[in-house]
């Protein structure tokens, strides 16, 4: 699919701070290392619903990423993928009585225009898993052949044998890794998030579907198992394997993907390429709640940037109140957040037009405070205290902002 228009990224003068980031396989923060390409691989929307400003704060936290290693004079090779295909989407569709590919692809289309307003720097690969299916159907097909997947061969509830493909977790040791969860906190997520513990014939509650074979009324593709769709998991591991390699820098998304998604997708990969581990760094940011709840489609309680713009907000002020605090915070979304953004906003570009002494030391201190697992909240404090500083001058700063923060001042 297409991608969206990259914003101007300034060269920033002085010397970069590499990049040390929470891991949330290890719990620790440790170096991200890359080689002479970073590989980035961050989770997309599933089209419809978009953009709130949870989906927002996540890909904020890692378009910092790529901006700090930017900085660092990597070549970052990102990719992005969309669930065209799965479960909610065709429910709200059928719900909505809208056609399923109509509603992605607007939403879809509705996404990238927020990105680029938000000056998200796009994937260099942005791919949807109904243009990803042939390459998808490898990957159950090989994971099948390698004893990794089976075939359930039971009756459902309904007396019906559908012939559905799942992955085996106890097929190798690792799995459980990533999360470090303990079964029971597995298996509750698990119900939550979208697997079927309980499914009859299946040799793990925890096995996750990989290929569901086509019911009546259900878009399906043809392929070596029968005609289907495939499950969540398999999407994400086959696009990111396929365009990154099955060693990636780092594999992101929301704090909700953890378990199963990362999980899982991790486990597929590793079975694909034999290799463990799937992602040297797997980093979740926190999750964006309203009135005391989570921010979910599921839910409904949404502020959506679309929604922001159109009544007139600066979307550079909806991007630095959602950058006021540490990416990985669960934190609620308020008024008052955006007011106090609006107003330093306005403080920032009346520093930006200043001229006066350039001090190097203020890039510095932004640098390293993003170095450090992006500390947003310290990087912002640093900008404060040059705004307040009315001897210093404001280009310098102004294009650091830009290039680290993604905040356009002049
Ligand atoms: N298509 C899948 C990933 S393969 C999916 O989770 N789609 S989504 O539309 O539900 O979410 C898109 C991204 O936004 C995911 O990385 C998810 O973790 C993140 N996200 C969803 N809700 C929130 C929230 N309230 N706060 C922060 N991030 C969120
Ligand atoms: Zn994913």
């Amino acid at each position: 699919m297409q991608s969206w228009p990259a914003p101007k990224l300034p060269v920033v003068p002085g010397v970069p701070v590499p990049l040390r980031l929470y891991d949330s396989a290890t719990r620790t923060v440790k170096p991200t290392e890359p080689e002479d390409v970073a590989t980035l691989y961050v989770c997309g929307i599933t089209p419809y619903d978009a953009t709130h400003l949870g989906h927002a704060a996540t890909y904020l936290a890692f378009d910092l990423v790529q901006r700090v290693w930017r900085d660092n004079r990597f070549d970052v090779h990102y990719v992005q993928n969309a669930t065209d295909i799965d479960d909610p989407l065709l429910e709200r569709a059928e719900r909505d009585g809208v056609d399923w590919q109509e509603l992605a692809a607007s939403q879809i289309q509705l996404f990238r225009e927020d990105m680029e307003a938000l000056r998200v720097l796009p994937p260099r690969d942005y791919i949807g898993a109904v243009e990803a299916m042939p390459e998808i159907i490898r990957a159950v097909k090989q994971l099948m052949e390698s004893g990794a997947a089976y075939r359930i061969d039971v009756p459902d509830a309904d007396g019906e044998l559908h012939a559905d493909v799942y992955y085996d977790v106890r097929s190798t040791d690792a799995f459980g890794y990533e999360s470090g969860y303990d079964r029971g906190t597995m298996l509750r997520l698990f119900a939550e998030r979208g697997g079927d513990p309980d499914r009859p014939g299946k040799r793990d509650a925890l096995d996750a579907l990989l290929w569901r074979m086509e019911r009546p009324g259900e878009p399906a593709w043809d392929s070596p198992m029968g005609p289907g769709r495939p499950g969540w998991h398999i999407e994400c591991a086959a696009i990111a394997g396929n365009r990154l390699g099955y060693t990636i820098d780092l594999q992101g998304g929301g704090s909700d993907l953890i378990y199963p998604h990362h999980e899982c997708s991790a486990a597929h990969a590793e079975a694909l390429s034999g290799r463990p581990p799937f992602a040297r760094h797997y980093t979740h940011a926190g999750m964006i709640g309203l009135d005391g709840e989570k921010m979910s489609k599921s839910r409904g309680n949404l502020v959506f940037v679309s929604q922001l713009r159109r009544e007139g907000v600066d979307p550079m002020a909806i991007r630095l109140a959602l950058l006021s605090r540490h990416y990985r915070e669960d934190r609620f979304w308020t008024a008052a957040t955006l007011d106090e953004a609006v107003e330093r906003l306005a403080r920032w570009r009346a520093a930006a037009q200043r001229f006066g002494f350039d001090t190097t030391e203020v890039v510095a201190k932004l640098r390293s405070a993003l170095g450090n697992d992006l500390d947003t909240v310290k990087a912002i404090k640093v900008v404060d205290q040059w705004a307040q500083n009315s001897s210093l001058g404001g280009a310098q700063v102004a294009a650091a902002v830009d290039a680290l923060l993604g905040i356009r001042l002049v």
